[in-house]
Order: structure tokens, then C-alpha cells, then sequence
């Protein structure tokens, strides 16, 4: 049985969490860290990596001993089902960002009971912008309610995508996604998966697609982008699992429904590749 759980408090308490690893994730560039690689030599980890998820995890454990935690670095606990409230942490969502450049990425927190989205955080650290929102309430940027999201045509739209997903790669044909390239008014590509679904959310991109983002990555943004009336499913237009790695196509309602419609549905008719992120 789940305790009943008093929303504002967790609200509240999450926010004075965020906003404190903050100041410490931004006084750790006066000092020198150590940086690790994880599953390839690309796929970083820092010791503030570390020290920020075990922070979190210290504060929630004390706070709610019935919660769980489902972190990127492994220091939560091992999570095979969606009973009770859980907790998707991402400490520093685009960690070779925060190597390279000490800014573009972001504390990513989505906090889930029963599978049903409660709460989001994402916390752009050195822009201090915080999205948030609490279900049934809208999305806000900092202290600031989101404006819905707008309408707008293919040709006037701006995607977020990594060029990975548009040149030689095993997870998507290329020919999938290159002619919307064309067709769009332009590209971006951040780094963090978490800042690119808060801006879908907040409206200054209108699509997001990744063919390779675990339950930390996209826990919290997606459940921003649908608290701000936009869809976020899996590419080939299925509900994402909270339990696995998945694709990822987010976009407003509009931008969604129409690519699905004009180009990703049409390359998947011509049997045009596309694997799921557990598949080499
Ligand atoms: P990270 O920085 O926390 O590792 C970069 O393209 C985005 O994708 C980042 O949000 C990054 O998260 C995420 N990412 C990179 N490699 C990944 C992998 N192998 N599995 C899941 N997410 C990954
Ligand atoms: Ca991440």
C-alpha cells in the first residue's frame, strides 16, 4: 500500500533540493573533479555526477522512506515495476556538456505513483532556469506560467535532432528524418536530452527526437511536455516504457501528429530500419 502523500510538501521540498545541488554543481567548477567513462569512451561520468545524485537520494530517503529511486548512477534502487511513488533522477543530464563547455545541461527529476506522472524538474544549472510542474496545474518556467503551445505549420517549425540520426547509423534510416530537414524552418541540437524536451515544453522548439534515451533522461520532460498539451511517444508512435530504454519523438500536438503522418508512417510503410535502443 501506498502512503498518501502530500504533493506540496514534495513540491516544496524538491525545489529547495534542486536549487541547493545547483549551488553546489556551480561551486564544483572552482575545484577539480575526476572524469570517468561508463559504456564507451564518450559516455562520461564526474565524480559531481555521483555526489549529486547521492545527495538527492540522502534528502528523499530521510524525507520519504517509502519513496524510490530510479538514478543514473545507480545509487538509487533497482526498479522493476512502477508501484508506489518513484523517483527518475538524472544528476547532470549532459555530462559531456558540463565537461567541455560547464554549462547546456541539467538536473532532471520526474516523480511518478503508479506510473501516472506527479511531479517534473528540469533545472538548466548555470542558465537558472527551473521548468516545473505539478499535475493538472500547467507547466511553469521558474516563477513564470508557460503560455500554451502555439500551432504551427511544418515549414515554420524548429527540431531538435542530433545529426547522428540523419547520417550512416544501426538505429534509424536515415532517409527517415532528412527530408523534414527540408522541409522545416531550421535544427538545433543541445546536448542534454532533458533541456531539449523542457524547450518543447516551453515552447521554443517544436519537436525533439532521440533514438537512444533511458527512464532519467525522459521522465521529466515528458511529463512537461504533456502537461503543456503536447504528445511524447516512442518514434514509431508508441507509449513509452518507464522501465526501459525507449526512442523518444516529443513534439507539440500539431508537430507530432503531422510527422508521424508525412514521414515517419511513410518510411516505415517502405520498411525503412528503425531498432529500439536495447538492440545493437
Ligand atoms: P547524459 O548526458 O546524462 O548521459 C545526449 O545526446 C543526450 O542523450 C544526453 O541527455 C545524454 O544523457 C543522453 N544519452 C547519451 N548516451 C546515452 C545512452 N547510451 N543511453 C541513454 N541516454 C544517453
Ligand atoms: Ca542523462
Amino acid at each position: 500500500m501506498t502512503q498518501h502523500t502530500n504533493w506540496d510538501n514534495v513540491y516544496e521540498d524538491a525545489i529547495r533540493w534542486i536549487r541547493e545541488a545547483g549551488q553546489e554543481i556551480m561551486a564544483s567548477f572552482r575545484t577539480s573533479f575526476n572524469i570517468d567513462t561508463k559504456s564507451n569512451p564518450n559516455d562520461l561520468v564526474t565524480d559531481i555526477d555521483k555526489q549529486t545524485e547521492k545527495f538527492f537520494i540522502e534528502k528523499i530517503k530521510e524525507a520519504y522512506p517509502s519513496h524510490r529511486i530510479m538514478g543514473e548512477e545507480g545509487f538509487g534502487d533497482n526498479i522493476e515495476q512502477l508501484n508506489g511513488v518513484i523517483w527518475f533522477l538524472d544528476p547532470i543530464d549532459g555530462t559531456m556538456n558540463f565537461v567541455h563547455q560547464q554549462t547546456n545541461f541539467a538536473i532532471s527529476i520526474g516523480i511518478y505513483e503508479e506510473g501516472v506522472g506527479k511531479l517534473a524538474f528540469i533545472y538548466d544549472v548555470t542558465k537558472d532556469e527551473l521548468y516545473h510542474c505539478k499535475k493538472g496545474s500547467g507547466v511553469f518556467l521558474n516563477d513564470e506560467k508557460i503560455k500554451p503551445l502555439k500551432t504551427t505549420n511544418l515549414s515554420e517549425s524548429l527540431l531538435a535532432i542530433n545529426a547522428t540520426w540523419v547520417t550512416e547509423n544501426h538505429r534509424i534510416d536515415p532517409r527517415t528524418f532528412s527530408p523534414l530537414l527540408k522541409k522545416i524552418r531550421g535544427t538545433r541540437s543541445y546536448g542534454s536530452a532533458a533541456i531539449e524536451l523542457a524547450y518543447v515544453a516551453a515552447g521554443r522548439l517544436d519537436g525533439y527526437v532521440s533514438l537512444r534515451l533511458a527512464p532519467w533522461d525522459f521522465a521529466a520532460g515528458k511529463m512537461l511536455i504533456e502537461e503543456g498539451g503536447g504528445i511524447c511517444t516512442t518514434v514509431d508512435n508508441k507509449e513509452i516504457d518507464l522501465l526501459d530504454k525507449n526512442t523518444i519523438f516529443a513534439g507539440t500536438e500539431l508537430f507530432h501528429t503531422e510527422v508521424q503522418k508525412e514521414y515517419i508512417q511513410p518510411a516505415l510503410d517502405q520498411n525503412y530500419y528503425l531498432r529500439t535502443p536495447s538492440s545493437r
